[in-house]
């Protein structure tokens, strides 16, 4: 089991369960994935807390109570902890120590994995809980070793915090990360410069305090509310939008966008109207009224005009919800640099050039994300049957049957992996559908001493299709997103994730299974009973 994070904690939790022996690893120190690398500034989950959480156990969640309706990366730390020590799960994890290399053996029907503290286990199964977001990745610039000061990535944020007070204190990135962190690094430091290379669409999330009666009352319903929430498109309960935004007049569409702005949620834009994310013209519609609001907030227009993102449609980079972002821009301290109108030239001894003027820095920070789905995937050398390499395999980009697993690497399953609706949908009901379908697998091959489960080539191509064919009926694709590979210099341009919902691949899945596996080649066991 790689990885103790989200996907990672469920699968030891379940697997257990059917008996098997689990040897984990985990890079970090302790539990949390994501949550425990992102510790900066600001960090905190924009699927509502308590839509974000296991669902497995009704006891756990009758018994934890979230505090804010938007979870602090602390409290999100803390209950994974608490979820980890309640069921114990730590009992099989080597943590800090990374999986370097697994190598498939035909004839064992084994793999042999390797760390880079030189362990070796000899395992039946590989599940990859990695996440998607997992490698961090430091802009392409020439000369970050220069600088005097000390730099800093959010995805790696130093566990003792850093204190920005009196600095003058330069951000590169204006994603989700960046816009959670600035106005609160803004709040801090003597001088921000905030170097923005594309302006991002962000909503306010009107984050409060849980009224305790809506919690108890959402307590009360909360198998059906889990129950929906499977069953929706997102993994999370937003009315389906029935109507066209260029069917109605401007007068209703201005009044629906109103609304999405104050509901504070990641999918109430998008979701206004049907064709926001098919029809660019429909699409344009809510890109504007947002760039309006912008004008509205940001006090010098000009700074406005630089905030307001022209070249993308709304929601086909990853849309964020923040707390004060825009409002920032108004203070003294903050500077907003277009580094597209006047690119970064290097990083200095003394802070970062750009080519009309150096500024001088005491501080870098890096929230400049990931090597998104694949990164995490493709770091560890991982060689299939004969002796392919999953990186040579997915050179032109990733190939999976159902996000779940490749072809020509038996008896290795992805959590949420390149193919499945993942970082499309909240994630936390995504793993542990993942999870479930794994284990249910898994229990289906020792049941029957099938010693490996391979996707066929033909259904991966197939599968592989319809996720290309789905994502070009949107507008996805024209964003130089992470979802297409494009922060990732070289990376094959790919749109990752599966766009077709939850509904859709939940059936998917589920007919596989109940088919026998269909699409997986089962070869029965070397030896007379499966070894555990
Ligand atoms: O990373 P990003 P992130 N010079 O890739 C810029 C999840 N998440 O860490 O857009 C200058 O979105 C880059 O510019 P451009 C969420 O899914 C969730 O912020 O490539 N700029 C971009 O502005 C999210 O989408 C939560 O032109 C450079 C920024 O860096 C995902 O993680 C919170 C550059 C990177 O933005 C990743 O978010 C945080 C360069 N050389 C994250 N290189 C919540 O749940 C990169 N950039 C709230």
């Amino acid at each position: 089991m790689v990885g103790a994070g989200f996907a990672g904690l469920y699968a030891h939790h379940r697997l257990r369960a059917l008996g098997l022996t689990i040897q984990g690893y985990e890079a970090a120190a302790g539990v949390g994935g994501t949550w425990w690398w992102n510790r900066y500034p600001g960090a905190r989950c924009d699927v509502e807390s308590m839509d974000y959480c296991y669902s497995f156990a009704p006891e756990l969640e009758q018994e934890w109570t979230w505090s804010e309706r938007y979870a602090t990366q602390p409290e999100i730390l803390r209950y994974l902890d608490h979820v980890a020590d309640r069921f114990d799960l730590r009992r099989d994890i080597e943590f800090e120590t990374r999986v370097t290399a697994a190598r498939w053996s035909e004839a064992e029907q084994r793999w042999d994995v390797v760390t880079d503290r030189g362990d070796r286990v000899s395992a039946r199964f590989v599940v990859m809980a990695v996440g998607c977001l997992s490698a961090s990745k430091d802009p392409e610039i020439q000369g970050i070793d220069t600088f005097r000061g000390p730099t800093y990535h959010t995805g790696r944020w130093p566990h003792e915090g850093v204190d920005l007070t009196g600095l003058r204190v330069g951000v590169i990135g204006t994603g989700s990360s960046g816009i959670q962190s600035i106005p609160l690094m803004a709040q801090q430091a003597a001088q921000l410069t905030v170097f923005q290379r594309t302006p991002n669409f962000t909503m306010p999330a009107k984050n409060a305090p849980l009224d305790p009666d809506a919690v108890a009352a959402r307590k009360a319903r909360a198998r059906e509310h889990r129950q929906a929430m499977r069953e929706s498109r997102a993994g999370v309960l937003v009315p389906p939008p029935q109507e066209s935004a260029l069917s109605v007049d401007t007068a209703t569409r201005q009044s629906t966008y109103e609304a999405a702005w104050e509901s504070g949620t990641l999918f109430g834009m998008i979701a206004s109207y049907n064709d926001l994310l098919v029809n660019p013209d429909a699409n344009e519609t809510a890109a504007e009224f947002v760039r309006r609001k912008i004008h509205e907030i940001v006090a010098d227009p000009e700074v406005a005009d630089r905030l307001s993102p022209r070249g993308h449609p709304l929601g086909t980079k990853r849309p964020c919800l923040d707390t004060d972002y825009y409002a920032t821009y108004n203070r003294d301290n903050v500077t907003l640099v277009d580094v597209r109108a006047t690119p970064i030239v290097e990083i200095t001894p003394a802070g970062i050039r750009t080519t009309t003027q150096e500024y001088e820095l005491d501080a870098i920070v890096f929230a400049t994300g990931f090597d998104a789905m694949t990164g995490p995937l493709l770091r560890p050398d991982i060689t299939g049957v004969g002796g392919v390499a999953l990186r040579d395999k997915w050179a032109a980009g990733p190939r999976t049957f159902l996000g779940l697993a490749t072809a020509g690497f038996p008896n290795l399953f992805v959590v949420t992996g390149p193919g499945s609706p993942s970082v499309l949908v909240n994630m936390a009901v995504a793993i542990e559908q993942h999870v479930d379908w794994i284990t249910d697998c898994i229990a289906y091959l020792d049941e029957r001493n099938i010693g490996a489960i391979e996707a066929t080539v033909e259904s991966e191509d197939d599968w592989v299709a319809h996720v290309n064919q789905v994502a070009s009926y949107t507008l996805f694709p024209r964003a130089n997103s992470w979802y297409m590979g494009a922060n990732v210099p070289g990376k094959p341009r790919v749109f990752m994730p599966y766009i077709g919902g939850l509904p859709r691949y939940t059936e998917t899945i589920e007919s596989v299974a109940a088919n026998g596996y269909r699409g997986f080649e089962l070869r029965v066991s070397p030896t007379a009973t499966v070894r555990r």
